[in-house]
């Protein structure tokens, strides 16, 4: 069991010295003092009641400790209790971001993890065998490599996609801070760790793509492994039924990288462009949507989606961005007015990526620019503004604690983001560390929801090897899905009593896969956020 001693909650991985800085507490107290590791109080100051908040239930005090700014260790004391350890620093976000970072490495399939790298979580090599096509098992293919998708060892193209598009995106807006991270991985030639760890996936995406340009919407086994190893894992791997969603996504992306990864290696970013424009053409020759449904005696992960427009919208944008094609422009301008939201970060929802294609592009209409620019400014109007109302900063509405909510509360930090960069709109920049504050702790339940970040953080994640590994512990840095207001696999709802408010629905239990998760996409805008933070 993991049980939280403390009652005041904060960031347990720590501020940067000039970061606003705040600490929760859900009982009543006048005054409290901040402390250094030798007891000796640094600060002091008088809480402030927030009220009622409906979203964890609590009435909310809040400690504002934003004039501390001197780099030290320090915990939160205030009416007989007190807040876990914390450090002022400015390299939190840094070494954050690393720690995210590497997580994906754990994720690596189809190659050994060596300890030099992963430390005692080795395994041997997994999921090399090829993979059969669903219904028809004499076409094989080799589709070695990848990311597992998650706590199961599934690897699904459209969520690939999204994890790259956060941090592919991260290396375009600020590529001092994203290439000076250090991940301790295999070094791949002169490739930054972070592009040498999104060339893994990459890679497999490629070959996930079939010769005209179609692609393999997932490679999984018939039906989730059990919690066996991933080398283990030998039941026959097959080759689902190509989409249109993967195909766009497949080109977005591909076009995304061949832009960032031209300054390194020519002949890859052409490879990768190669591998875009094949995708389009495919998407181009089949204009109608082709979405994803589990055949029968399939009981892997959907990622099913409703509509490819803002796929195809997203392809569109990254092709004429990296091309400057005219072709693109206007298959990107004919989609602008189609009803799908604009801001969209999501894995299933790409809108927002489509958006952001557009603006960052060299060419491009400068008014529909300034228009896709506005979307974002009023989503983090509309998030600041959730935020201000919530007791614990959060940019969250009650059903947007789903599962994977976690994955909400960083999107929203990257919106913040995009709105104070790309809008100029720098009074959002507290807002996004506001929300990885409540990430790493600063919550209703005082959990950091990162494995290993904080003294009182996740160690039970729903993820294989974290349980079959016989390690007592979980390796650091995987964000877990967080709270999930409308909890369904079994151990939860057993676990969480009917009425529970959203924010405190949460246990950290290896079997509740809707509340403790881990996958790539929530780690990825967790990079995002976490290595824009670290400057
Ligand atoms: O992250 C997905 C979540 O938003 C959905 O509600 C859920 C149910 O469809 O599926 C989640 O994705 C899982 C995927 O299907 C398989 N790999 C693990 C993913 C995370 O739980
Ligand atoms: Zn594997």
């Amino acid at each position: 069991m993991n049980i939280n001693k403390y009652h005041i909650f904060i960031n347990q991985t720590g501020y940067l010295p000039n970061a606003v800085k705040t600490a929760y507490m859900a009982f009543p107290a006048e005054e409290f003092s901040v402390c250094d590791c030798g007891g000796r109080t640094v600060l002091t100051g008088r809480t402030e009641r927030f009220g009622f908040d409906s979203l964890s239930g609590d009435t909310v005090f809040t400690a504002d400790f934003s004039s501390l700014e001197k780099s030290g260790k320090y915990y939160i004391s205030a009416a007989g209790k007190r807040s876990a350890e914390f450090v002022i620093s400015e390299d939190v976000y840094r070494k954050n971001a690393e720690m995210l970072l590497h997580a994906f490495y754990y994720l690596r399939c189809g190659c050994e993890l060596e300890p030099e790298y992963a430390g005692e979580f080795v395994h041997k090599k997994c999921h090399t065998a090829p993979a059969a096509e669903w219904y028809d098992h004499s076409v094989t293919r080799d589709i070695c490599g990848g990311w597992h998708d998650a706590g199961d060892y599934g690897r699904y193209v459209t969520a690939g996609a999204a994890a790259l598009q956060h941090m592919l995106l991260g290396c375009r807006l600020f590529p001092e801070r994203f290439y000076r991270l250090k991940s301790n991985i295999p070094p791949c030639g002169k490739l930054p760790d972070i592009l040498a760890e999104c060339k893994v996936e990459l890679d497999w995406i490629m070959k996930m793509q079939r010769e005209d340009g179609a692609v393999y919407h997932k490679a999984t086994t018939a039906h989730h492994a059990p919690f066996i190893m991933p080398e283990d894992d030998t039941a026959q791997m097959y080759l689902l039924p190509v989409s249109s969603m993967a195909a766009a996504d497949t080109a977005a992306v591909m076009a995304l990288a061949s832009g960032i990864y031209r300054e390194f290696d020519g002949e890859y970013a052409d490879k990768l462009l190669k591998a875009a424009e094949k995708s389009y053409k495919w998407l181009e020759n089949n204009p109608d949507f082709l979405g994803f449904d589990n055949p029968e005696g399939c009981g892997t992960g959907v990622y099913g989606e409703r509509g490819d427009k803002d796929n195809r919208f997203w392809a569109a944008a990254e092709l004429f961005g990296v091309t400057g094609e005219e072709k693109y422009h206007r298959d990107f301008r004919a989609l602008l007015d189609e009803d799908f939201p604009k801001t969209a970060l999501g894995f299933g929802e790409v809108g927002g990526m489509g958006a952001l294609a557009y603006i960052l592009s060299a060419g491009g209409d400068d008014t529909i620019k300034n228009r896709l620019k506005k979307n974002f400014s009023e989503k983090a109007a509309e998030l600041k503004s959730l935020s201000d109302s919530c007791g614990y900063g959060t940019a969250m509405t009650g059903r947007a604690f789903c599962w994977g909510s976690n994955m909400n509360v960083l999107k929203s930090a990257m919106t913040f983001i995009i709105a104070a960069e790309l809008c100029g709109e720098r009074e959002y920049i507290p807002y996004a560390q506001k929300q990885l504050d409540y990430i790493y702790g600063a919550n209703a339940l005082g959990i950091s929801y990162v494995t290993g970040a904080g003294e009182y953080s996740v160690k039970y994640p729903h993820y294989r090897p974290a349980d079959a590994d016989r390690i007592d512990r979980c390796h650091e840095g995987f964000v877990s899905g967080g709270a999930n207001g409308r909890p369904c696999d079994e151990k939860a709802i057993k676990l969480i009593p009917e009425g529970t408010p959203p924010m405190k629905c949460f246990v950290d239990e290896v079997e509740c896969y809707s509340l403790n998760e881990i996958t790539i996409y929530w780690n990825s805008p967790a990079v995002f956020a976490a290595a824009w933070l670290s400057e």
